[in-house]
C-alpha cells in the first residue's frame, strides 16, 4: 500500500473532459491495489487567465511542486489564435510549469497497437510493430529564448539557445533509455544550417563514446519527419530539440493512428508531469467525443515512472489493449473500412477501460 499525492490539473477545452477520465482510471488502480491516492485540483491556461489574472499562480505551482505527481490536460483557447497582440496567453501557464518544476525530458512513446493498424494513414505494410520512444527537450530552443520585435514591430525574432550542458542532460536520458530498448539513438537536429544543431550534434557525437553499445545515427529534422512517414520501424529512440520534438511528434502520432493516442511524461530535476501530447481541441469542446486514451495512458506512466508501480501501470495499458480488441473506438480511431468498430464517446470509452 502506498500513500501519494496528485495534483490534477486540467486545463482548457477537452483537457477537462480527458483528464476526469485519466484521474478516474488512477483510483480504480488505487481502489484495486490498496492504495491511498490523495488529490488537489489546479487551474491552468486560459481558464486560469479568466478567473485569477494569470495563465498558471504561484499557488498553483506551488502546489504541483509539494505533490508527487501532476496529471496535465492541455491549454490553450482560439481567442489567443486571432489576437497576435495578447499579453497573456493559456501556453504561458504550459511553459512557465515546464521551467519552474525543471522539467527538461520529455518522453513521448509512440506504440501502434495492432488493433489499430487500419486506422492510421500510413500503409499498414511499412507500420506494424513501429516502437519509437521520443525524447524532446522540453526547457530550452526558441520557447524560451529571447523574444520580440524590431524595426517598428515589423519584423520579429525567436533567439535559439542550447548550452552544452543542456544537451549533455536530455542526450543522457535518451542513451540511457536505448540500453533497455532496442539499443538504437537517433539525434535528429539542422546541424547544417544552425549553430545549435552543430553544438548539439558534437555534444552527442562526444557522449556517444561513453555507449559503445549504442548504434547512434544522425539525421536532420527534416530528414526524420521524411522517414517516419516511409520507413517508421528504423527508429528506437529518438533524442531532438524542443522545437523538433514537437513538430515530430504530432507527425509521429500518425504511426499511432492519432494525436488522441499518445501519451507524454515530463521529467527532470523534482515532480513529474503527465499529459497527452494534444492540445485543447475547442472545435470539439463539450461533444463528448474526444478520446480519452493519451490521458489514460499518461496516467499509465506517472504509475510507471514517478511512482515506480510497473504491474498498476501495465494494467491499465493492457485494458486499453482489451478495449481496442474488442472493437471499441472514439471517432478519430475508427476504421472507415470496418463497420464492425464500435464508436462511443468519451466517458463510455472510459468507464469500458
Ligand atoms: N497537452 C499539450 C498541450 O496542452 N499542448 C498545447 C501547447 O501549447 N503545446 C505547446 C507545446 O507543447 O510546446
Amino acid at each position: 500500500m502506498a500513500q501519494k499525492h496528485i495534483v490534477i490539473a486540467p486545463g482548457d477545452g477537452i483537457g477537462q473532459e480527458v483528464t476526469a477520465v485519466g484521474k478516474k482510471v488512477v483510483e480504480k488502480i488505487a481502489a484495486k491495489f490498496g492504495h491511498e491516492f490523495t488529490y488537489d485540483e489546479v487551474l491552468i491556461g486560459h481558464l486560469s487567465i479568466e478567473a485569477m489574472g494569470s495563465p498558471l499562480t504561484d499557488d498553483a505551482l506551488e502546489t504541483m511542486r509539494n505533490s508527487d505527481a501532476v496529471l496535465f490536460g492541455a491549454v490553450g483557447h482560439p481567442k489567443y489564435d486571432n489576437d497576435p497582440t495578447a499579453q497573456m496567453r493559456p501556453e504561458q501557464g504550459l511553459f512557465r510549469m515546464r521551467k519552474e518544476l525543471g522539467l527538461y525530458a520529455n518522453l513521448r512513446p509512440i506504440k501502434l497497437f495492432d488493433e489499430l493498424l487500419g486506422a492510421s494513414s500510413i500503409k499498414p505494410e511499412v507500420l506494424k510493430g513501429a516502437d519509437i520512444l521520443f525524447f524532446r527537450e522540453l526547457t530550452g530552443d526558441v520557447y524560451f529564448g529571447e523574444k520580440g520585435r524590431k524595426n517598428n514591430g515589423n519584423t520579429a525574432y525567436d533567439m535559439a539557445e542550447y548550452s552544452r550542458y543542456e544537451v549533455e542532460r536530455i542526450a543522457r536520458k535518451a542513451f540511457e533509455a536505448a540500453r533497455t530498448r532496442r539499443k538504437k539513438l537517433c539525434s535528429a537536429d539542422k546541424a547544417n544550417v544552425m549553430e545549435t544543431g552543430r553544438l548539439w550534434r558534437e555534444v552527442v557525437q562526444k557522449m556517444s563514446l561513453d555507449y559503445p553499445d549504442i548504434e547512434v545515427e544522425h539525421q536532420y529534422a527534416d530528414a526524420t519527419a521524411m522517414l517516419l512517414i516511409k520507413d517508421p520501424r528504423r527508429f528506437d529512440v529518438i533524442v531532438t530539440a524542443n522545437l523538433f520534438g514537437d513538430i515530430l511528434t504530432d507527425e509521429a502520432s500518425q504511426i499511432a493512428g492519432s494525436m488522441g493516442m499518445l501519451a507524454s511524461a515530463s521529467i527532470g530535476d523534482g515532480t513529474g508531469v503527465y499529459e497527452p501530447i494534444h492540445g485543447s481541441a475547442h472545435d470539439i469542446t463539450g461533444k463528448g467525443v474526444a478520446n480519452p486514451i493519451a490521458s489514460i495512458l499518461s496516467a499509465a506512466l506517472l504509475l510507471d515512472i514517478s511512482f515506480g508501480m510497473k504491474e498498476e501501470s501495465e494494467m491499465v495499458i493492457k485494458a486499453v489493449d482489451n478495449l481496442l480488441k474488442a472493437g471499441y473506438r472514439t471517432r478519430d480511431i475508427a476504421d472507415s473500412q470496418t463497420s464492425s468498430d464500435k464508436i462511443l464517446g468519451t466517458e463510455a470509452i472510459g468507464k469500458l477501460v
